[in-house]
Protein backbone atom coordinates (compact mmCIF):
# COMPACT_ATOMS: atom_id res chain seq x y z
CA UNK A 1 0.00 0.00 0.00
CA UNK A 2 0.89 3.81 -0.79
CA UNK A 3 2.61 5.33 2.36
CA UNK A 4 0.74 8.27 1.56
CA UNK A 5 -2.54 8.75 -0.67
CA UNK A 6 -2.78 10.09 -4.08
CA UNK A 7 -5.13 12.62 -5.90
CA UNK A 8 -8.71 11.69 -7.00
CA UNK A 9 -7.33 12.60 -10.77
CA UNK A 10 -3.93 10.98 -11.11
CA UNK A 11 -5.98 7.97 -9.16
CA UNK A 12 -8.29 7.74 -11.93
CA UNK A 13 -6.41 8.34 -14.87
CA UNK A 14 -4.61 5.29 -13.95
CA UNK A 15 -7.47 3.31 -13.32
CA UNK A 16 -9.00 4.52 -16.79
CA UNK A 17 -5.50 3.24 -18.54
CA UNK A 18 -6.07 -0.06 -16.86
CA UNK A 19 -9.62 -0.01 -18.34
CA UNK A 20 -8.08 0.80 -22.03
CA UNK A 21 -5.97 -2.35 -21.93
CA UNK A 22 -9.36 -4.48 -21.42
CA UNK A 23 -10.26 -6.09 -24.44
CA UNK A 24 -14.17 -5.36 -23.65
CA UNK A 25 -16.69 -7.25 -26.24
CA UNK A 26 -14.65 -5.88 -29.18
CA UNK A 27 -14.38 -8.86 -31.76
CA UNK A 28 -15.22 -10.96 -29.11
CA UNK A 29 -17.04 -14.06 -30.21
CA UNK A 30 -16.52 -16.53 -27.19
CA UNK A 31 -17.80 -14.68 -24.37
CA UNK A 32 -21.18 -16.07 -22.61
CA UNK A 33 -21.09 -12.64 -20.94
CA UNK A 34 -22.30 -9.48 -23.01
CA UNK A 35 -22.33 -5.63 -22.51
CA UNK A 36 -25.36 -5.49 -19.94
CA UNK A 37 -28.27 -3.25 -20.77
CA UNK A 38 -28.36 0.38 -20.04
CA UNK A 39 -31.20 0.16 -17.51
CA UNK A 40 -29.51 -3.44 -15.82
CA UNK A 41 -25.92 -0.52 -15.48
CA UNK A 42 -28.35 2.16 -14.12
CA UNK A 43 -30.21 -0.50 -11.41
CA UNK A 44 -26.82 -1.59 -10.50
CA UNK A 45 -25.37 1.84 -9.58
CA UNK A 46 -28.63 2.50 -7.42
CA UNK A 47 -27.69 -0.71 -5.42
CA UNK A 48 -24.43 -0.42 -5.03
CA UNK A 49 -24.15 -0.83 -1.20
CA UNK A 50 -26.41 -4.03 -0.82
CA UNK A 51 -25.85 -6.76 1.06
CA UNK A 52 -27.88 -9.85 0.57
CA UNK A 53 -26.10 -11.59 3.14
CA UNK A 54 -27.71 -9.80 5.57
CA UNK A 55 -31.48 -9.36 4.62
CA UNK A 56 -33.02 -8.04 7.02
CA UNK A 57 -30.96 -4.49 6.52
CA UNK A 58 -32.34 -4.17 2.91
CA UNK A 59 -35.51 -5.53 3.04
CA UNK A 60 -36.22 -4.40 -0.19
CA UNK A 61 -33.60 -5.67 -2.62
CA UNK A 62 -34.18 -8.61 -0.33
CA UNK A 63 -37.88 -8.79 -2.13
CA UNK A 64 -36.66 -7.75 -5.30
CA UNK A 65 -34.47 -11.27 -4.98
CA UNK A 66 -37.34 -12.97 -4.16
CA UNK A 67 -39.26 -11.50 -7.56
CA UNK A 68 -36.43 -12.65 -9.27
CA UNK A 69 -36.72 -15.95 -8.10
CA UNK A 70 -40.37 -15.77 -8.64
CA UNK A 71 -39.87 -14.37 -12.17
CA UNK A 72 -37.81 -16.96 -13.43
CA UNK A 73 -39.77 -19.81 -11.50
CA UNK A 74 -42.98 -18.60 -13.84
CA UNK A 75 -41.06 -18.93 -16.84
CA UNK A 76 -39.83 -21.92 -16.16
CA UNK A 77 -43.02 -23.44 -15.32
CA UNK A 78 -43.36 -23.67 -11.45
CA UNK A 79 -43.96 -20.09 -9.93
CA UNK A 80 -43.62 -21.52 -7.10
CA UNK A 81 -40.07 -22.28 -7.19
CA UNK A 82 -37.88 -21.60 -4.21
CA UNK A 83 -34.14 -20.57 -4.93
CA UNK A 84 -31.76 -17.50 -4.46
CA UNK A 85 -29.33 -15.32 -6.57
CA UNK A 86 -25.92 -17.41 -6.59
CA UNK A 87 -22.43 -15.45 -8.33
CA UNK A 88 -23.26 -17.92 -10.95
CA UNK A 89 -23.61 -21.19 -12.98
CA UNK A 90 -20.78 -22.13 -11.30
CA UNK A 91 -22.07 -21.78 -7.55
CA UNK A 92 -25.71 -22.54 -8.43
CA UNK A 93 -24.21 -25.84 -9.65
CA UNK A 94 -21.90 -26.34 -6.25
CA UNK A 95 -25.19 -25.39 -4.45
CA UNK A 96 -27.30 -28.24 -6.60
CA UNK A 97 -24.66 -31.12 -6.03
CA UNK A 98 -24.49 -30.27 -2.43
CA UNK A 99 -28.16 -30.54 -1.99
CA UNK A 100 -28.01 -33.99 -3.88
CA UNK A 101 -25.65 -35.44 -1.36
CA UNK A 102 -27.03 -34.17 1.56
CA UNK A 103 -30.72 -35.85 0.41
CA UNK A 104 -29.18 -38.93 -0.46
CA UNK A 105 -26.50 -39.46 2.24
CA UNK A 106 -24.80 -42.25 0.48
CA UNK A 107 -21.70 -43.31 1.37
CA UNK A 108 -19.47 -43.37 -1.93
CA UNK A 109 -21.88 -40.74 -3.64
CA UNK A 110 -21.74 -40.51 -7.37
CA UNK A 111 -22.89 -38.25 -9.99
CA UNK A 112 -23.99 -38.89 -13.40
CA UNK A 113 -23.04 -36.05 -15.77
CA UNK A 114 -22.90 -35.48 -19.67
CA UNK A 115 -19.77 -35.38 -21.62
CA UNK A 116 -20.60 -31.55 -22.09
CA UNK A 117 -20.73 -30.44 -19.11
CA UNK A 118 -18.99 -27.69 -17.84
CA UNK A 119 -16.28 -27.72 -15.83
CA UNK A 120 -17.74 -26.40 -12.68
CA UNK A 121 -19.11 -29.29 -12.08
CA UNK A 122 -15.74 -31.12 -11.72
CA UNK A 123 -14.95 -28.36 -9.06
CA UNK A 124 -18.33 -29.43 -7.51
CA UNK A 125 -17.46 -33.26 -7.36
CA UNK A 126 -13.71 -32.43 -5.88
CA UNK A 127 -15.29 -29.89 -3.19
CA UNK A 128 -17.93 -32.25 -2.31
CA UNK A 129 -16.02 -35.31 -2.24
CA UNK A 130 -18.52 -36.79 -5.09
CA UNK A 131 -16.99 -39.50 -7.88
CA UNK A 132 -18.39 -38.12 -11.39
CA UNK A 133 -19.35 -40.14 -13.67
CA UNK A 134 -19.27 -38.80 -17.28
CA UNK A 135 -21.31 -40.05 -20.02
CA UNK A 136 -20.59 -40.00 -23.82
CA UNK A 137 -22.72 -37.77 -25.75
CA UNK A 138 -24.04 -39.17 -29.09
CA UNK A 139 -23.58 -38.31 -32.64
CA UNK A 140 -25.96 -35.02 -31.81
CA UNK A 141 -23.67 -33.62 -28.95
CA UNK A 142 -26.19 -35.08 -26.71
CA UNK A 143 -26.10 -37.07 -23.48
CA UNK A 144 -26.48 -40.77 -24.59
CA UNK A 145 -29.50 -41.78 -22.59
CA UNK A 146 -29.08 -45.39 -22.68
CA UNK A 147 -25.27 -44.62 -21.25
CA UNK A 148 -27.30 -42.93 -18.19
CA UNK A 149 -28.92 -46.09 -17.04
CA UNK A 150 -26.02 -47.89 -17.54
CA UNK A 151 -24.11 -45.05 -15.17
CA UNK A 152 -26.49 -44.88 -12.43
CA UNK A 153 -26.57 -47.45 -9.37
CA UNK A 154 -27.35 -46.83 -5.75
CA UNK A 155 -24.64 -44.50 -5.05
CA UNK A 156 -25.80 -42.24 -7.74
CA UNK A 157 -26.89 -39.28 -5.96
CA UNK A 158 -27.98 -37.04 -8.87
CA UNK A 159 -27.90 -37.14 -12.88
CA UNK A 160 -27.62 -33.58 -14.65
CA UNK A 161 -28.40 -32.53 -17.77
CA UNK A 162 -27.66 -29.74 -19.69
CA UNK A 163 -29.69 -27.08 -21.51
CA UNK A 164 -27.64 -25.15 -24.04
CA UNK A 165 -24.13 -26.33 -23.72
CA UNK A 166 -21.27 -24.54 -23.53
CA UNK A 167 -19.57 -26.12 -26.43
CA UNK A 168 -22.33 -26.92 -28.97
CA UNK A 169 -25.11 -25.22 -28.10
CA UNK A 170 -27.26 -28.45 -27.82
CA UNK A 171 -29.90 -29.41 -25.36
CA UNK A 172 -29.49 -33.07 -23.43
CA UNK A 173 -32.91 -35.18 -23.25
CA UNK A 174 -33.96 -33.80 -20.43
CA UNK A 175 -37.41 -35.63 -20.92
CA UNK A 176 -35.72 -39.00 -21.11
CA UNK A 177 -33.47 -38.01 -17.89
CA UNK A 178 -36.68 -36.76 -15.85
CA UNK A 179 -38.11 -40.06 -16.54
CA UNK A 180 -35.09 -41.87 -15.13
CA UNK A 181 -35.52 -39.87 -12.72
CA UNK A 182 -38.85 -39.95 -11.23
CA UNK A 183 -38.32 -44.00 -12.18
CA UNK A 184 -35.29 -44.23 -9.48
CA UNK A 185 -35.71 -41.86 -7.06
CA UNK A 186 -33.11 -39.48 -8.11
CA UNK A 187 -32.63 -35.81 -8.04
CA UNK A 188 -32.19 -34.41 -11.80
CA UNK A 189 -30.58 -31.10 -12.00
CA UNK A 190 -30.72 -28.89 -15.25
CA UNK A 191 -27.71 -26.69 -15.86
CA UNK A 192 -29.49 -23.78 -18.47
CA UNK A 193 -26.92 -21.29 -16.85
CA UNK A 194 -27.14 -20.46 -20.47
CA UNK A 195 -30.11 -21.79 -22.11
CA UNK A 196 -32.53 -20.56 -19.45
CA UNK A 197 -32.66 -17.01 -20.65
CA UNK A 198 -32.70 -18.40 -24.30
CA UNK A 199 -35.02 -21.68 -25.00
CA UNK A 200 -37.88 -19.74 -23.23
CA UNK A 201 -38.24 -17.57 -25.87
CA UNK A 202 -37.93 -19.77 -28.78
CA UNK A 203 -41.04 -21.45 -30.56
CA UNK A 204 -40.72 -25.37 -30.36
CA UNK A 205 -37.98 -25.39 -27.91
CA UNK A 206 -38.24 -28.98 -26.58
CA UNK A 207 -39.01 -29.19 -23.04
CA UNK A 208 -36.21 -28.81 -20.29
CA UNK A 209 -37.54 -27.38 -17.11
CA UNK A 210 -40.16 -27.69 -14.44
CA UNK A 211 -42.53 -28.66 -16.61
CA UNK A 212 -40.90 -32.31 -16.61
CA UNK A 213 -41.53 -33.86 -13.10
CA UNK A 214 -38.41 -35.39 -12.56
CA UNK A 215 -36.57 -31.59 -12.76
CA UNK A 216 -35.51 -30.83 -9.08
CA UNK A 217 -33.05 -27.91 -9.45
CA UNK A 218 -32.41 -25.22 -12.53
CA UNK A 219 -29.55 -23.29 -12.86
CA UNK A 220 -30.14 -19.86 -15.18
CA UNK A 221 -27.68 -16.75 -15.39
CA UNK A 222 -29.33 -13.71 -15.95
CA UNK A 223 -25.60 -12.40 -16.40
CA UNK A 224 -25.52 -14.39 -19.25
CA UNK A 225 -28.49 -14.08 -21.65
CA UNK A 226 -30.31 -11.80 -18.97
CA UNK A 227 -28.38 -8.97 -19.69
CA UNK A 228 -27.61 -7.75 -16.45
CA UNK A 229 -24.57 -7.12 -14.86
CA UNK A 230 -21.78 -9.34 -13.44
CA UNK A 231 -22.71 -11.38 -10.93
CA UNK A 232 -25.73 -12.92 -11.38
CA UNK A 233 -26.67 -16.46 -11.53
CA UNK A 234 -30.33 -18.43 -10.06
CA UNK A 235 -30.59 -21.33 -8.64
CA UNK A 236 -33.99 -22.57 -8.20
CA UNK A 237 -35.42 -25.40 -6.73
CA UNK A 238 -39.13 -27.55 -6.95
CA UNK A 239 -39.48 -26.41 -3.44
CA UNK A 240 -38.59 -24.92 -0.63
CA UNK A 241 -37.63 -28.21 1.58
CA UNK A 242 -35.20 -29.38 -1.42
CA UNK A 243 -33.10 -25.39 -0.96
CA UNK A 244 -32.81 -25.60 3.14
CA UNK A 245 -31.03 -28.65 2.78
CA UNK A 246 -28.20 -26.87 2.49
CA UNK A 247 -29.11 -24.27 5.53
CA UNK A 248 -27.37 -23.51 8.40
CA UNK A 249 -27.64 -21.30 11.42
CA UNK A 250 -26.33 -17.60 11.15
CA UNK A 251 -27.41 -16.87 14.97
CA UNK A 252 -26.27 -12.91 14.95
CA UNK A 253 -27.09 -11.58 11.58
CA UNK A 254 -30.69 -10.20 10.80
CA UNK A 255 -31.96 -13.56 9.64
CA UNK A 256 -31.20 -16.62 11.51
CA UNK A 257 -30.97 -19.15 8.85
CA UNK A 258 -28.92 -19.00 5.15
CA UNK A 259 -29.04 -21.80 2.27
CA UNK A 260 -26.45 -20.03 0.55
CA UNK A 261 -23.05 -20.63 0.08
CA UNK A 262 -21.89 -16.75 -0.56
CA UNK A 263 -21.40 -14.99 3.04
CA UNK A 264 -21.98 -11.23 1.45
CA UNK A 265 -23.76 -10.94 -1.49
CA UNK A 266 -24.20 -8.22 -4.06
CA UNK A 267 -27.80 -6.67 -4.27
CA UNK A 268 -26.94 -4.81 -7.45
CA UNK A 269 -27.03 -7.21 -10.12
CA UNK A 270 -29.74 -8.91 -8.67
CA UNK A 271 -31.61 -5.09 -8.85
CA UNK A 272 -29.83 -5.27 -12.52
CA UNK A 273 -31.44 -8.40 -13.47
CA UNK A 274 -34.79 -7.52 -12.39
CA UNK A 275 -34.81 -4.39 -14.35
CA UNK A 276 -34.22 -5.86 -17.53
CA UNK A 277 -36.61 -8.00 -17.29
CA UNK A 278 -39.17 -5.74 -16.51
CA UNK A 279 -38.13 -2.90 -19.24
CA UNK A 280 -37.93 -5.78 -21.72
CA UNK A 281 -40.79 -8.36 -20.60
CA UNK A 282 -41.31 -11.52 -22.66
CA UNK A 283 -41.73 -9.77 -25.99
CA UNK A 284 -38.46 -7.60 -25.68
CA UNK A 285 -36.33 -10.91 -24.59
CA UNK A 286 -37.75 -12.60 -27.38
CA UNK A 287 -36.82 -10.19 -29.79
CA UNK A 288 -33.11 -9.93 -28.31
CA UNK A 289 -33.03 -14.09 -28.05
CA UNK A 290 -34.74 -13.80 -32.01
CA UNK A 291 -31.63 -11.33 -33.16
CA UNK A 292 -29.10 -13.88 -31.84
CA UNK A 293 -30.45 -16.74 -33.30
CA UNK A 294 -30.64 -15.02 -36.69
CA UNK A 295 -27.20 -14.18 -36.42
CA UNK A 296 -26.26 -17.44 -35.57
CA UNK A 297 -27.87 -19.05 -38.94
CA UNK A 298 -26.54 -16.26 -40.70
CA UNK A 299 -22.93 -17.46 -39.28
CA UNK A 300 -24.08 -21.20 -40.08
CA UNK A 301 -24.85 -20.47 -43.45
CA UNK A 302 -21.73 -17.90 -44.69
CA UNK A 303 -19.33 -20.79 -42.69
CA UNK A 304 -20.89 -23.72 -44.62
CA UNK A 305 -20.55 -21.59 -48.11
CA UNK A 306 -16.56 -21.47 -47.28
CA UNK A 307 -16.69 -25.27 -46.82
CA UNK A 308 -16.43 -24.99 -42.51
CA UNK A 309 -19.60 -26.99 -41.69
CA UNK A 310 -21.23 -26.49 -38.29
CA UNK A 311 -20.68 -29.66 -35.82
CA UNK A 312 -24.24 -29.91 -35.30
CA UNK A 313 -27.43 -27.44 -35.29
CA UNK A 314 -27.70 -26.05 -31.92
CA UNK A 315 -30.77 -25.32 -30.04
CA UNK A 316 -29.42 -21.47 -29.03
CA UNK A 317 -27.16 -19.19 -30.37
CA UNK A 318 -23.48 -21.13 -29.74
CA UNK A 319 -22.17 -22.81 -32.73
CA UNK A 320 -18.98 -25.17 -33.25
CA UNK A 321 -17.15 -25.39 -36.69
CA UNK A 322 -14.93 -27.72 -38.36
CA UNK A 323 -12.24 -24.68 -39.15
CA UNK A 324 -8.77 -25.46 -38.04
CA UNK A 325 -7.66 -21.47 -38.44
CA UNK A 326 -8.75 -17.94 -37.02
CA UNK A 327 -8.76 -15.14 -38.97
CA UNK A 328 -6.21 -12.68 -36.97
CA UNK A 329 -7.95 -9.81 -34.36
CA UNK A 330 -11.04 -12.05 -33.93
CA UNK A 331 -11.35 -13.76 -30.49
CA UNK A 332 -12.85 -17.18 -30.63
CA UNK A 333 -12.52 -20.45 -28.66
CA UNK A 334 -12.10 -23.98 -29.39
CA UNK A 335 -13.98 -26.95 -27.65
CA UNK A 336 -12.71 -29.68 -26.13
CA UNK A 337 -12.84 -31.81 -29.67
CA UNK A 338 -11.14 -28.88 -31.29
CA UNK A 339 -14.48 -27.33 -33.13
CA UNK A 340 -14.28 -23.12 -33.53
CA UNK A 341 -16.69 -22.13 -31.22
CA UNK A 342 -18.80 -18.81 -31.33
CA UNK A 343 -21.24 -17.90 -29.29
CA UNK A 344 -23.24 -14.97 -31.00
CA UNK A 345 -24.08 -12.43 -28.02
CA UNK A 346 -26.03 -9.77 -28.19
CA UNK A 347 -22.68 -7.64 -28.64
CA UNK A 348 -22.45 -9.91 -31.37
CA UNK A 349 -24.46 -7.74 -34.29
CA UNK A 350 -25.05 -8.57 -37.50
CA UNK A 351 -22.35 -6.36 -39.04
CA UNK A 352 -19.82 -7.98 -36.72
CA UNK A 353 -20.86 -11.34 -37.87
CA UNK A 354 -20.56 -10.39 -42.10
CA UNK A 355 -16.79 -8.71 -40.72
CA UNK A 356 -16.03 -11.83 -39.21
CA UNK A 357 -17.34 -14.12 -42.37
CA UNK A 358 -15.23 -11.56 -44.85
CA UNK A 359 -12.06 -12.34 -42.99
CA UNK A 360 -12.52 -16.42 -42.94
CA UNK A 361 -12.93 -15.55 -46.50
CA UNK A 362 -10.09 -13.77 -47.06
CA UNK A 363 -8.29 -15.96 -44.42
CA UNK A 364 -9.41 -18.73 -47.61
CA UNK A 365 -7.98 -16.39 -50.10
CA UNK A 366 -4.57 -16.48 -48.33
CA UNK A 367 -4.24 -20.37 -48.18
CA UNK A 368 -4.80 -20.93 -51.69
CA UNK A 369 -2.96 -18.68 -53.53
N1 LIG B 1 -22.95 -23.89 -16.90
C1 LIG B 1 -22.86 -23.60 -18.21
C2 LIG B 1 -23.69 -24.36 -19.19
C3 LIG B 1 -21.98 -22.60 -18.62
O1 LIG B 1 -21.87 -22.33 -19.93
C4 LIG B 1 -21.22 -21.90 -17.67
C5 LIG B 1 -20.25 -20.82 -18.05
C6 LIG B 1 -21.37 -22.25 -16.31
C7 LIG B 1 -22.25 -23.23 -15.97
C8 LIG B 1 -20.60 -21.54 -15.22
O2 LIG B 1 -21.08 -20.24 -15.11
P1 LIG B 1 -20.23 -19.10 -14.37
O3 LIG B 1 -19.03 -18.84 -15.23
O4 LIG B 1 -21.21 -17.96 -14.34
O5 LIG B 1 -19.88 -19.59 -13.03
N2 LIG B 1 -19.95 -20.70 -19.38
C9 LIG B 1 -18.93 -19.83 -19.90
C10 LIG B 1 -17.65 -20.64 -20.14
O6 LIG B 1 -17.07 -21.15 -19.19
C11 LIG B 1 -18.62 -18.65 -19.04
C12 LIG B 1 -17.83 -17.59 -19.74
C13 LIG B 1 -18.34 -16.31 -19.87
C14 LIG B 1 -16.54 -17.81 -20.25
C15 LIG B 1 -17.60 -15.30 -20.46
C16 LIG B 1 -15.83 -16.82 -20.89
C17 LIG B 1 -16.35 -15.58 -21.00
O7 LIG B 1 -15.63 -14.56 -21.62
O8 LIG B 1 -17.24 -20.73 -21.30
Amino acid sequence: MREHGCSEDSLFSFLHAKKSEDRGYHRVLSSMCSLPHPVAVRAHMLFLETNLGDPGLFLGTASLEAMLIARLGNLLHHPRAAGYATSGGTESNIQALRIAKKRAAATSPNVVVPESAHFSFDKACDLLSVEMRTVPSDAQFRMDADCVQDAVDRNTIAIVGVAGTTEYGTVDPIEVLSDIAVDRDLLLHVDAAFGGLVLPFIDGSEPFDFALPGVASISVDPHKMGLSTIPAGCLLTRDEKTLHLCTVDTPYLTVKHACTLSGTRPGAPVASAIAVMDYLGRDGMQAIVAGCMKNTRRLIAGMETYGYPVAVEPAVNVAAFSCPGVPPGWIVSRTRRGHLRIVCMPHVHRDVIELFLEAIGEMNAGKTD
